[in-house]
């Protein structure tokens, strides 16, 4: 057996409690490791101390595995009655048999022999507060992110005079073309007929920049987007229409016309502020251009930004009250944290213990790109934006050598990282205001297509960025922040790409095995680059996607119900083409 690719602890993603009654184990093994039994049961079993009798535990097998890079991960669910649980793993490969222990593999000669000291794996209790628990609604909600300044301007008769006309076609970051909160209020109706149940905004506390993540006054709406009664309203109506909303909070650093930021570059070290932000050299604060010279600490060396001091408990109290007021002013269901990823863990934790005090179901989502378990914990964040899944879908779709295992091992990878509380309210993205534009990578509609199956049939909470609905093009930072067309949103061409995602919305919201963790690959159809995965509820009900990602047509057969296609005729799958169908029982 390969032992160095086994792995198992009691702790974090491997061993945990889904609820106050389930616990899920999970083990790491080689491919050479073909069938897995967990032997457990109450560590009490056979008395306290142990003395004569010997502890047995009950036999299962662990059935449900799915594939990694050189590894297997398998999965099984346990109920222990007594809230306390005892394990080991009994491991089979062609030929050998191992039980693996806390401290290692035994044979079975070693696990019986008498008066050995066994290290069981062992769960002491499933405490019901540190269950590590995420808002239920998440799962169930489309989002949409809007960039204010550049979605929709509802009051242009209000416009200043900075302000250019709208238009189409590439934009910059310096102009400013005067959407704001009035425009997405107007607009609501718009995204409920979409489909959508969630708008995510980028900042619109006030603000110098158009992308307003260079924070001037946490507590005021920028004057441009409107005042903080219209923030209310917006929320009112969208809540009344069954969509919540989602604000962004930047934390890592503030504007450099943030009030503490100003008595600091007035005051220098004498200032009340001085601890509020990461000085190095007083002396030379007032300098502008890079700070790679680290005079003081900035996000990524903008002396525009410079960061806040998120270890300070003066910072920590001021940032929580500013949240505690959005939820009492405004009535956000969630909040999305800038640069989620640099903030220290003590202020998050903080945070999540405010405001879950007065909105229990609050969503709290970290901007982290990477591997973010330690942030997943149950006493920060609830979830991430999922830029893995984004990073690994674009590639398969970019890169023809791989082969549809590697987007498995991916998918598999962004799925076995977190708890799976944490994964079904994921916060997965095929775009961003940080990104290219999903329809810019391949300019091309058919591609575009198959990645928004993926979307909307993984686990986690879909996001589509405003204009993807009509395939809407645009670059990196700033050109994917273009002006949404809404003159043009009328023709044919457009209506029909609406229609497109308006199906996929109700695909997701209708059928349940969309929104359920559990799917495999079985990988059926030869081809190499024919992607294929199952989705299974409760019930065992099974929806499957097929993606033709190969250079020719595939016959992926006729028969169940079919819920979204695009390249397919009587059981053929044309090139580039996306199947979504119910299996028949
Ligand atoms: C502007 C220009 C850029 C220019 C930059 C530097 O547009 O072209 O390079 O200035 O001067 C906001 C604005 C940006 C603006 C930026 C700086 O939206 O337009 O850029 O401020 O003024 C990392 C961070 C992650 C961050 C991304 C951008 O970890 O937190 O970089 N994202 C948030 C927001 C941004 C926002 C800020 C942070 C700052 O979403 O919109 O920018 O408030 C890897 C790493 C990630 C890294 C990622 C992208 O995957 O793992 O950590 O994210 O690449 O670089």
């Amino acid at each position: 057996m390969d032992f160095a690719a086994v792995y198992h602890k009691t702790s974090e993603q491997m061993s945990y409690p889904l609820d106050e009654d389930r616990l899920i184990v999970n083990l790491k093994t080689g491919y050479d490791v073909k069938r897995v039994f967990i032997i457990h049961g109450d560590p009490f079993d056979a008395g306290i101390l142990g003395g004569s009798e010997r502890w047995s535990g009950q036999r299962k097998e662990i059935v449900y595995k799915k594939r990694l890079p050189h590894q297997l991960w398998w999965t099984t669910t346990l109920n222990p009655p007594y809230k306390r649980c005892k394990y080991y793993f009994e491991l089979h490969t062609d030929g050998e048999v191992w039980y693996y222990f806390e401290d290692g593999f035994l044979t079975e000669e070693q696990v019986n022999m008498p008066g050995r000291l066994l290290q069981y794996f062992i769960v002491p209790w499933m405490n019901p507060a540190d269950v590590n628990r995420t808002p239920s609604w998440v799962n169930d909600t489309v989002w949409y992110q809007i960039f204010p300044d550049r979605f929709c301007n509802g009051t242009p008769d209000r416009d200043d005079p900075d302000i250019l006309p709208w238009q189409t076609g590439p934009v910059t970051n310096k102009e400013k073309y005067g959407g704001d909160l009035e425009g997405i209020r107007g607009k609501l109706p718009y995204l409920k007929d979409l489909g959508i149940t969630g708008i995510y905004l980028n900042p619109i506390m006030e603000a110098e920049t158009n992308h307003k993540y260079d924070t001037k006054d946490y507590t005021k709406i920028d004057p441009s987007f409107g005042d903080n009664a219209g923030m209310r309203r917006l929320v009112d109506n969208a809540h009344s229409m069954g969509i919540r909303v989602m604000v962004d909070a930047v934390f890592n650093h503030c504007g450099r016309k943030f009030a503490p930021w100003l008595d600091v570059l007035e005051k220098g070290a004498d200032s009340p502020y001085s601890g509020w932000f990461m000085v190095n050299d007083w002396s030379q604060i007032a300098k502008t251009g890079n700070t790679r010279d680290g005079r003081f600490y900035s996000f990524a060396f903008a002396d525009w930004m410079p960061k806040l001091n998120t270890n300070n408990p003066e910072v920590i109290d001021y940032f929580c009250g500013v949240c505690e007021q959005w939820i009492r002013e405004f009535d956000i269901d969630a909040i999305r944290f800038d640069v989620g990823n640099e903030v220290s863990h003590r202020f998050l934790k903080e945070m999540r213990r405010r405001l879950k005090r007065i909105r229990p179901d609050i969503y709290l989502l970290g901007e982290i790109w990477h591997d973010a378990s330690q942030w997943l914990m149950g006493d920060e964040y609830d979830s991430v934006m999922n830029y893995p899944l984004m990073s690994g879908i674009h590639d398969y779709f970019l890169d023809a050598s791989m082969d549809k295992k590697e987007l498995e091992y991916m998918v598999n990878r962004c799925y076995t990282m977190y708890m799976q509380q944490n994964n079904n309210v994921l916060f997965n993205l095929l775009d961003s205001h940080d990104t290219e534009r999903l329809m810019n990578r391949f300019h091309d509609p058919d591609i575009f297509y198959q990645q928004l199956a993926v979307l909307f049939t993984l686990p986690g909470s879909p996001c589509i960025y405003y204009g993807t609905e009509i395939a809407m093009e645009g670059g990196f930072d700033p050109d994917c922040r273009r002006c949404m067309p809404w003159d043009e949103i009328g023709t044919a061409e457009n209506q029909e790409k609406i229609g497109l995602m308006k199906q996929l919305i109700r695909i997701r919201q209708t059928e349940e095995t969309c929104r359920s963790p559990h799917f495999h690959f079985p990988n059926q159809y030869p081809d190499r680059r024919c992607v294929e995965y199952i989705k299974l509820d409760p019930d065992n009900r099974e929806l499957e996607v097929v993606l033709n990602c190969s250079d020719g047509p595939l016959n992926v057969g006729e028969g169940g119900e079919i819920l979204f296609a695009r390249k397919y005729d009587r059981g053929i799958l044309e090139k580039n083409g996306t199947l979504i169908r119910k299996k028949a029982l």
